[in-house]
């Protein structure tokens, strides 16, 4: 199984992000049912392997935190784009989050990108880049403005590849707790 670890956002803000939708050549706007906020890559797994790791997924305990949206980009540059996402507004709890999660993929022997976590959410890939045309875009959307997302679980999700393209179907969602960990003292203490 091909698969990936996400935040999944909410049906409103998914569809106002689809909405951004520009013309420019050679670029493929991502669908609103795929539009997510990608915690890792993990690529193909064995059987044995995504038991493990659905454990170690599991034992994960992190709280609960809200995502807030700060305008839009591009990688890997402006002269050179080639991904264009939504942008978010630094959130150490999401960071603290990521650490985990990879922690728990590496301990499944699943590699990992050294490259440090750029939390965005990819809206369009261009197969020619396009610098003015991306230029106007992000101009455009300099001041976006969407609602904030609380995030209460993460979700293992497979892809699978097929000539439509990618399709994304969840595997299993994992629970962050409702309010910060260290909040949660034991009864009668
Ligand atoms: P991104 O576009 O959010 O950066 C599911 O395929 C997700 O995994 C994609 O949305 C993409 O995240 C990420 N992804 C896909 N292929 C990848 C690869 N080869 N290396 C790293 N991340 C990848």
């Amino acid at each position: 199984m091909r698969l990936f670890i996400a935040i999944e956002l909410p049906a409103e803000i998914k569809r106002q992000l689809e909405k951004m939708d520009m013309r420019m050549s050679g670029c493929r706007w991502v669908p609103a049912e795929q539009i997510h906020l990608t915690l890792a890559f993990l690529g193909e797994v064995d059987g044995v392997t995504l038991k493990r790791l659905t454990g170690a997924l599991a034992a994960i305990r992190a709280p609960g935190f809200t995502l807030r949206f700060s305008g839009t980009g591009c990688f890997p540059d402006r002269r050179r784009p080639r991904i264009l996402w939504a942008g978010l507004e630094p959130q150490p709890k999401l960071d603290a989050l990521v650490s985990l999660v990879r922690e728990a993929v590496l301990a499944c022997a699943i590699p990992q990108e050294e490259r440090p976590f750029s939390p965005h959410i990819t809206l369009a890939r261009l197969k020619l880049p396009a610098p003015r045309e991306v230029e106007a875009f992000l101009m455009g959307n300099r001041a976006l403005e969407l609602p904030p997302a609380d995030v209460r679980e993460f979700v293992l999700f497979e892809s699978s590849l097929t000539s439509r393209g990618a399709v994304h179907t969840p595997v299993k969602a994992f629970p962050l707790a409702a309010r910060p960990i260290s909040d949660k003292t034991p009864q009668g203490t």
